[in-house]
């Protein structure tokens, strides 16, 4: 079974609590303040993966939670962070929280914090001034963020087989890959989706055959167009049309009109028609067919095959393929591209601006969470 949804409880670490501390030296019983901050909780970090590719690991282990943060101590010591918890995810892999999506992970390496760890507390040293020579406050560290996350992993194949019912996909799918998905001479035989791996010049190919479209199928009729979703990710489109069609032209242009009503996006896929069953048919009737897509679509890339006679299928592989490796790099370099220009950029002038505020704060003692331990304060003992 392909499982391409999962849940996880996700816990960013909690900041360690700030100190409550004050100098111990001989002559000196009782110092100034000295308690340290608390360390930052650990990020749950997302690290996409072309090593995996399901989600059915997190059914094992459904809880990811990272470390807390250490309290800070005396002498002005600050707590460490907690660890960031790195989780490998299968790329392609969305993440949502509250049906909003968090995190789409797309390309290898690419990594998304989905949970913030909370930031640690103040110690008691922040706290000092000329008026308050002996602090008993400290701040208790944030909370990291926590939430049931929802994981969705589209079936990322990389060419999607569409077509009219009966137009021979699946039989395209069981010739060429390791799939052994049902093949009848009748319409919707194929009422899910079926995955296969095929093989060309030593380089594989993932291909997801679904079940039919027809016209009106973005309305809902026959199975609907529910199942495109499967293939929305996929780098290329192969177009099946039975060469036994009355009019090719009319059936590749039907099913370009119910692609374009599903999604603009997925209709601007590279696509590759093939004409199939060919095996015996008369090169007239395949050249008028030929003709007939084109008429349609000038630029369409028209190939013949013939599944049950093994024909024409190893060049339709390597132009799949190719056209495969040009989207990935092209992919690639465009995701290295949008992931430079997120990555924020701090002046020098916002982090001093940062800066002020945050001593502005601690002096005006307007901070959250503030924890009044008063005269109950527990010291730290340094000597
Ligand atoms: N002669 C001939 N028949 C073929 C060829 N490919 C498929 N067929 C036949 O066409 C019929 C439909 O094939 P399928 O592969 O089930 O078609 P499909 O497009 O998956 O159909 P749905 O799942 O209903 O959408 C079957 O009877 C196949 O044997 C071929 O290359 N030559
Ligand atoms: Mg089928």
């Amino acid at each position: 079974m392909f499982v391409d949804t999962a849940k996880v409880y996700i816990k960013a670490g909690k900041g360690g609590n700030g100190a409550i501390s004050f100098r111990h030296e001989i002559y000196i019983p009782k110092g100034g303040p000295d308690g340290g901050d608390g360390g930052k909780g650990g990020d749950v970090v997302f690290v996409a993966s072309k090593d995996s590719d399901t989600l059915i690991d997190f059914r094992f282990q459904p809880k990811l939670i990272a470390e807390d943060g250490k309290a800070g101590s005396g002498q002005k010591s600050s707590g460490k962070s907690g660890k960031d918890l790195e989780v490998k995810v299968p790329i392609g892999t969305v993440v949502k929280r509250d049906g909003e999506i968090v995190a789409d992970l797309t390309y290898d390496g690419q990594r998304a914090i989905v949970a913030h760890g909370g930031d640690g507390g103040y110690g008691n040293w922040h706290f000092r001034s000329s008026t308050r020579q002996t602090p008993r406050i400290a701040e208790l560290g944030n909370p990291g963020e926590t939430y049931d996350a929802e994981l969705e992993l589209k079936l990322l194949a990389d060419v999607g087989l569409i077509g009219f019912p009966n137009a021979g996909k699946s039989t395209f799918l069981s010739v060429v890959s390791n799939a052994t998905p049902e093949i009848a001479d009748y319409p919707f035989t194929t009422i899910t989706p079926n995955l296969g791996v095929a093989r060309v010049d030593d380089k594989s190919i993932l291909i997801a055959d679904i079940p039919g479209l027809i016209e009106g199928a973005s309305d809902g009729k026959g199975l609907g167009d529910r199942f495109l979703r499967h293939v929305e990710r996929t780098k290329v489109l192969l177009h099946l049309v039975d060469v036994y069609n009355d009019d090719a032209g009319k059936a590749y242009a039907d099913i370009r009109k119910e692609l374009e009503k599903y999604s603009a996006d997925l209709a601007s896929h590279p696509e590759i028609v093939a004409l199939t069953k060919t095996e015996g048919v008369d090169t007239e009737i395949i050249e008028m067919q030929t003709a007939a897509i084109l008429q349609q679509n000038p630029n369409a890339l028209v190939m013949t095959i013939s599944s049950s006679a093994h024909q024409g299928l190893t060049e339709v592989l390597r132009e799949l393929r190719q056209i495969i490796d040009a989207q990935k790099a092209e992919e690639q370099s465009e995701a290295v591209e949008e992931e430079a220009e997120a990555l924020p950029v701090i002046t020098l002038e916002e982090k001093e601006a940062k800066h002020r505020a945050h001593h502005d704060k601690y002096q005006l003692g307007e901070r959250n969470a503030i924890l009044a331990l008063g005269e109950d304060a527990e010291y730290f003992d340094e000597d």
